[in-house]
Order: C-alpha cells, then sequence, then structure tokens
C-alpha cells in the first residue's frame, strides 16, 4: 500500500527525460540521467507521507523543557513578534502532519479575547497510551524536547517541528497556560499545563464519537514582549498553508473583533496560489501552467502564470517551509525555463542576430510562480536556514520543469509568442541599460570626483556611522545642508518626481538623472549587480513634505529601492523621516507636534489663550535650526523603519499603488482612507 499513488495517478506515463540540461549561472552541472516521473493536469492533487507505524516506545526521550525557557531564541528563533506567532505555526504544523498522513482535513485556529490561541483538528489525536517513562505518551510529547518518533524513521515527511525544529513542547514550556483535549478510542481525555509543567495530569473527561486533538495555550508574557497576536500575520500562513495542502479546510477565527472568521480551502492547491498573486496583475496566460513529478522520495509540484509586469516573483516552498533564499530547487526551475524558452524562441524565429540569446532574467520578467517540493531529508543552509542545499534536486526539478514547460509551449503557442516577445523586450532592454551604464562609468572615470554635484557629502566614510537624507525639493534640499552635522549626514536635493519603476524597463531607469544620482549616491549598483557591503553610507532616510505630493514622491522611491535595492530595506538601512506638522508658540515656549491628536492634547496642556499655531505645509518653511531641532536631530527625532513583514504582500502593495491598474488602486485608497486622514487635501 503506498499513499503516493493518490498524489500521482497515472503511473505508467513515464517519459523520456533529456539526458543533458544548460546549466544556468553559477551552478555547475551534472549528468546523471534521472528516472522521473512526469505527471500533469492531475485535478485535486494530493500529497501523502507513507504512514509510519505508531508505537508509544519509539518516542526519543531527549531533555527537559527547561533549556527551553533558559534560551528560548535558540529554539523559536526569537522572542519577537515573529518567535510569538511562531507558537501557532508549531501547533498547527503537527495538524498539518496528520493531514500530510491522511487522517485529518480540517484544522481551526481561534485567537480568544485573551490572547490565549486555540488550534483543534480532526486527526488521530495526540496517543495517550503509556510510554515505557510510566508517562502517558501525551505527557510524553508535550514535556519532553523532540520527544517525536511520529514520523522520521518510519517514513513520511518531517513537516512539523519544521524551520527552528522544535515541537510543540516547546510552545508548552513557553505558554502560561497549557490545556490540551485529545478525542480517540471514543473517549476526551484532558491534560494541562503551567510553563510546561503538569498541573491537571491526564484524565477522562467525557464520550467522544470523532477523533482529534484541540490545543490552547496563553503564551508567557515573562518570555514574550508583546502577547498581542496580529490577525493578519496569522491569516497570511495559514493560507499559504491551505495552498499548499490542497485537501485541507482550515478556519481563522478573531474573538477579539465581532467575531472575524474566515475559511481556507482551495481545491487547485498551487495553481490557486499563483492567481490570488496575480489577482491584481494583467495575465498572459489566463490559467496557470501547473505540472509536478517525482524522483524516488521526491515530489515536485509547480505553477506558472506571466503577467503584464516587469517583476518576477518565485516564491519555492520545501515541506510546506518557505525557502526565501531559494537553493537547488529553484536553481534547477530557473535553467530549464531559460533552456525551453531559448529553444523555443530559436525554432520560432523570435530572436534577431543581434539578440542572440535570452538571459535567464529576461526569461523571468513578469513571471509569478511557485514551487513546492516534498523532500524526506531536506538540507537547509543560508543564513536563515531557508535556502535548499540538496544536490540531487537541482536535476530532478530541472528535468521535471522541462518536460512540463515544454510541453505547455508547444501547446500554446501564441500566447508562448507573447511571453517570449516580451522577453525579448526585456533583452533589449538590459543591452541598452548596460550600454547606457557603461557610458556612465566611463563619464565618471574621467571627472575628478565622481559624486554627483548636487550631493553634500558628509566627511565621514564609515558606512556605519553615516546617513544619507532624501529631500524633496531644493528649498528644503537648502535648509537641510545648513541645519544637518555635515560629519556624518550627506544632503541630496530631489528635484521633480522621480520615475515610476513599476512602469518602466532597465533602459528607462538608466536614462533618469534622479535614479542615477541616488545609484551613484549610495554606491551599491542595483539589481544583480547590487553589493551591500559598498554601500556609502548606514542610513537613507527619505524626507518628503507631509502632504499629497510628499507621499507620492516617498512613495515612488520607496517603489524604486524595494525593486532595485531590496537588500537595503531588508537589512534595515531604510528610513522614513518624520517631520511635525505644527509649531505651537506661547510666550518664550514653544513646541513642536507630529499629528493633529498630539496638537490638540498639546493645546489642552497649555491652555488656548494667546498662543499662535503654525502649520507646516512643506520642509520649506522649516529655517535650518528648526529642521535640525525636530527631524534631524538623532537624539531627538523619531523615524520610522520601512520594514518588508511580507515579501508577497509588499509586491501586492507596489503593484496596486504603482501599477497600471486604476480599480485596484481605488479600492486601496477607500479600503485604508481611514488611515491616511492625515493627509493633506
Ligand atoms: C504523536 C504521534 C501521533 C500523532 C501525534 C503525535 C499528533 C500530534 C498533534 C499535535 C496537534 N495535533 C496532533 N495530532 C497528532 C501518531 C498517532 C497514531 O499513530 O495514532
Amino acid at each position: 500500500m503506498n499513499d503516493d499513488k493518490k498524489f500521482f495517478d497515472d503511473e505508467d506515463d513515464e517519459e523520456e527525460i533529456p539526458a543533458h540540461i544548460p546549466s544556468e549561472d553559477e551552478e555547475d552541472d551534472e549528468n546523471n540521467e534521472p528516472e522521473i516521473e512526469i505527471h500533469r493536469n492531475i485535478e485535486n492533487a494530493e500529497v501523502s507521507a507513507v504512514k509510519g507505524e505508531y508505537a508509544a516506545d519509539q518516542i526519543q526521550i531527549l531533555e527537559g523543557l527547561e533549556a527551553v525557557r533558559m534560551r528560548p531564541s535558540m529554539y523559536i528563533g526569537s522572542t519577537s513578534e515573529r518567535g510569538l506567532h511562531h507558537l501557532v505555526y508549531e501547533v498547527v504544523d503537527n495538524s498539518i502532519d496528520e493531514a500530510l498522513a491522511g487522517y485529518c482535513n480540517a484544522i481551526n485556529v481561534t485567537i480568544h479575547a485573551d490572547n490565549s490561541i486555540t488550534v483543534g483538528d480532526n486527526g488521530r489525536g495526540i496517543p495517550v497510551d503509556m510510554h515505557e517513562s510510566g508517562k502517558p505518551a501525551v505527557e510524553v510529547v508535550l514535556t519532553m524536547l523532540h520527544a517525536g518518533g511520529k514520523f522520521g524513521d518510519n517514513g513520511g515527511y518531517k513537516v512539523s517541528g519544521g524551520l527552528h525544529g522544535v515541537g510543540v513542547s516547546c510552545v508548552n514550556a513557553l505558554s502560561k497556560n497549557m490545556d490540551v483535549e485529545v478525542r480517540r478510542d471514543g473517549k476526551i481525555y484532558h491534560i494541562a499545563f503551567e510553563r510546561g509543567n503538569v498541573t491537571t495530569p491526564l484524565e477522562i473527561v467525557g464520550d467522544a464519537d470523532s477523533t482529534g486533538t484541540t490545543v490552547t495555550f496563553t503564551p508567557d508574557d515573562e518570555i514574550f514582549p508583546i502577547t498581542t497576536f496580529n490577525y493578519d500575520t496569522l491569516k497570511h500562513r495559514l493560507r499559504e498553508l491551505a495552498f499548499l495542502n490542497p485537501g485541507i479546510t482550515i478556519t481563522l477565527t478573531d474573538e477579539r473583533a465581532e467575531n472575524k472568521i474566515e475559511t481556507f480551502h482551495f481545491e487547485g492547491g498551487i495553481r490557486s496560489f499563483v492567481e490570488h498573486l496575480n489577482r491584481k496583475k494583467e495575465k498572459l496566460n489566463p490559467t496557470p501552467i501547473y505540472f509536478n513529478g517525482r524522483k524516488d522520495d521526491t515530489l515536485v509540484e509547480i505553477a506558472v502564470q506571466y503577467n503584464d509586469s516587469y517583476q518576477e516573483n518565485i516564491y519555492s516552498f520545501v515541506n510546506n517551509i518557505n525557502t526565501e533564499e531559494g537553493g537547488t530547487h529553484l536553481a534547477g526551475f530557473k535553467q530549464a525555463l531559460t533552456r525551453v524558452a531559448n529553444e523555443f524562441a530559436k525554432r520560432h524565429n523570435l530572436l534577431k542576430n543581434s539578440d542572440s540569446t535570452l538571459a535567464g532574467e529576461d526569461v523571468r520578467e513578469g513571471l509569478t510562480a511557485v514551487l513546492s517540493l516534498k523532500v524526506r531529508e531536506p538540507q537547509f543552509e543560508g543564513q536563515t536556514k531557508t535556502k535548499l542545499g540538496n544536490s540531487e534536486v537541482r536535476t530532478i526539478v530541472a528535468a521535471i520543469a522541462t518536460e512540463g514547460l515544454s510541453e505547455f509551449f508547444e501547446e500554446n503557442p501564441s500566447v508562448t509568442k507573447q511571453i517570449l516577445e516580451k522577453a525579448v523586450m526585456a533583452s533589449r532592454a538590459r543591452e541598452a541599460a548596460r550600454k547606457a551604464r557603461e557610458l556612465t562609468r566611463r563619464k565618471n572615470a574621467l571627472e575628478v570626483s565622481s559624486l554627483p554635484g548636487k550631493l553634500a557629502d558628509c566627511s565621514s566614510k564609515d558606512a556605519d556611522r553615516t546617513e544619507i537624507y532624501l529631500v524633496e525639493g531644493d528649498s528644503a534640499g537648502g535648509s537641510a545642508k545648513q541645519g544637518r552635522d555635515r560629519r556624518f549626514q550627506a544632503i541630496l536635493p530631489l528635484r521633480g518626481k522621480i520615475l515610476n519603476v513599476e512602469k518602466a524597463r532597465l533602459d528607462k531607469i538608466f536614462a533618469n538623472a534622479e535614479i542615477r544620482t541616488m545609484i551613484t549616491a549610495f554606491g551599491t549598483g542595483i539589481s544583480d549587480e547590487f553589493d551591500l557591503s559598498k554601500r556609502r553610507y548606514g542610513k537613507i532616510i527619505i524626507m518628503t513634505d507631509a502632504d499629497v505630493d510628499g507621499a507620492h514622491i516617498r512613495t515612488l522611491l520607496l517603489t524604486f529601492l524595494y525593486r532595485y535595492m531590496k537588500p537595503l530595506i531588508e537589512h534595515g538601512h531604510v528610513y522614513i523621516a518624520q517631520p511635525p506638522l505644527y509649531q505651537i508658540r506661547k510666550g518664550k515656549n514653544h513646541w513642536y507636534t507630529y499629528s493633529d491628536d498630539e496638537l490638540n492634547k498639546k493645546l489642552e496642556e497649555v491652555g488656548r489663550d494667546g498662543i499662535t499655531v503654525q502649520r507646516y505645509k512643506g520642509l520649506g518653511e522649516m529655517n535650518p535650526e528648526q529642521l535640525w531641532e525636530t527631524t534631524m536631530d538623532p537624539s531627538t527625532r523619531t523615524m520610522l523603519r520601512v520594514e518588508i513583514e511580507n515579501a508577497a504582500e509588499a509586491d501586492e502593495l507596489f503593484t496596486v499603488l504603482m501599477g497600471d491598474q486604476v480599480m485596484p488602486r481605488r479600492q486601496f485608497i477607500e479600503e485604508n482612507a481611514l488611515l491616511v486622514k492625515n493627509l493633506d487635501i
């Protein structure tokens, strides 16, 4: 009995795989000819792990939970909000494992009014029989670190304990209270804990006519500085899990808000995922390209849909873990796409002599793709342990993708031509950009100083201390230049509107003076050539007026930084200055306020008589001293650091704000009107 059959129901559809696949980029080639089964268009694809027989004595006991409370970050990454939400994912992953093993199809997550969380599933229920230690298995599972034995040696894909390899026992250790209810063998069992210690031993509390596990926990405020769960953060991950595991229905309920409830269930799996990612874009192929296949224990699913933007968006997952740093699976996919696209383009004469070949990045312009793999023993590498290292996976994915893409291209020549004509345009733009860039470089070499003339640089060269202010307009630029501390603060005044990079290719971007100036000043280069270590400043601070134009310029700048210098944002180098909206004067005293609320509070406090209130229409109305005092002095200013909580959502935000479609933008503005009421209209 092999449950994998559910996933691949056309087992005998074996095909020849081309032995040689050209290598993409730096990766080296492997010549072993893989035996890979290719399967396409399987409706309701379902992934099932091989079932492992469970026995209470298979659970290994490694260590107690004190270690987790002593060093929580070692187990859950951090005790920040990220770590807090990780607690929920850890429990949910266990339920997902039950689903992958074929025993569970419903998971309910509830945020209670007191910020406790319940995760319920209809799986087999955590075993309750006696373990050799004399304790019931459920107690062992919840109090001993790494007590697993559920999968592992017995087969199956280790999904739970994923990113940090922990388990529900860690959640227990870091919870003020935990209540676990198991429905199994016709009975309801209950056990309770406080900070990982049993407070109510396992007892039967009723009869059950179903099976499953319900875990309720309250994160420990001795461990987590913030214990408030964010609905959208949980929603995002649960929806992602529902896309990746199509058989499952996941609900999320928020009892803090008037019983907000959402259900996630996607029969289409990663096809629906790709449609979701592209839902606000103009599509080239109306239905996503979908294919899957396997070799030995490695299962591969890929969905692809092109849109008319200039961005590439590939999301890859291994055992439900988002491999943000990519890895061998991603390299294999890119390699296949580049090769298949070039073959098609040559055969259909889409390339002029001068074009030679399409580069990988050309073929990925406007690409949205989701890769989902199940790998038996994944090796996660990289800084955040989200880069797949297994070398055999590259060949497997390349072969499956070559086959799947070739077939789609052959069967859909007109859409494919559209896609590849876009790639040809991208290739020409890239070539033009390269020439423009070389021209700039040569010019720079001849000039005395290669830095742009408008830049008022700082004297320090220590990129950890220095800052550059991007300032809207020459007059504010003037004030900033006079008000700054020139030892470590540089000022770059930006004139007029900068280019909307969301609607431009690389050649246009290099032709834009304001953008060229920034690239030179920052020192890092852009896109593929970006090099964080070459940055000339530690902080890039966007300082625009507090009005609609200022907001627009700020968004244009952020769009550019996000699309072409993303690591600057990812590493926390990008900030937004917060200039005051009002100055209040009374006699010899003065105060600044940064919002209407704050203004009213201050007016209450100091009394409204005799008072003058100045509303700053723009930065230019502040003199250099005022600008320093309110916005630039590191000892008193407040700034916002720009963070990307979620790449997919950030991408969508920029698409909506800066892209072609008017309706989604209008909708966004309507939905967020309350948040932007401070804008000067
Ligand atoms: C250990 C062994 C088995 C299942 C589980 C744990 C399990 C854990 C969680 C956590 C949340 N929901 C869960 N569901 C199951 C295997 C049980 C068997 O073989 O009967």
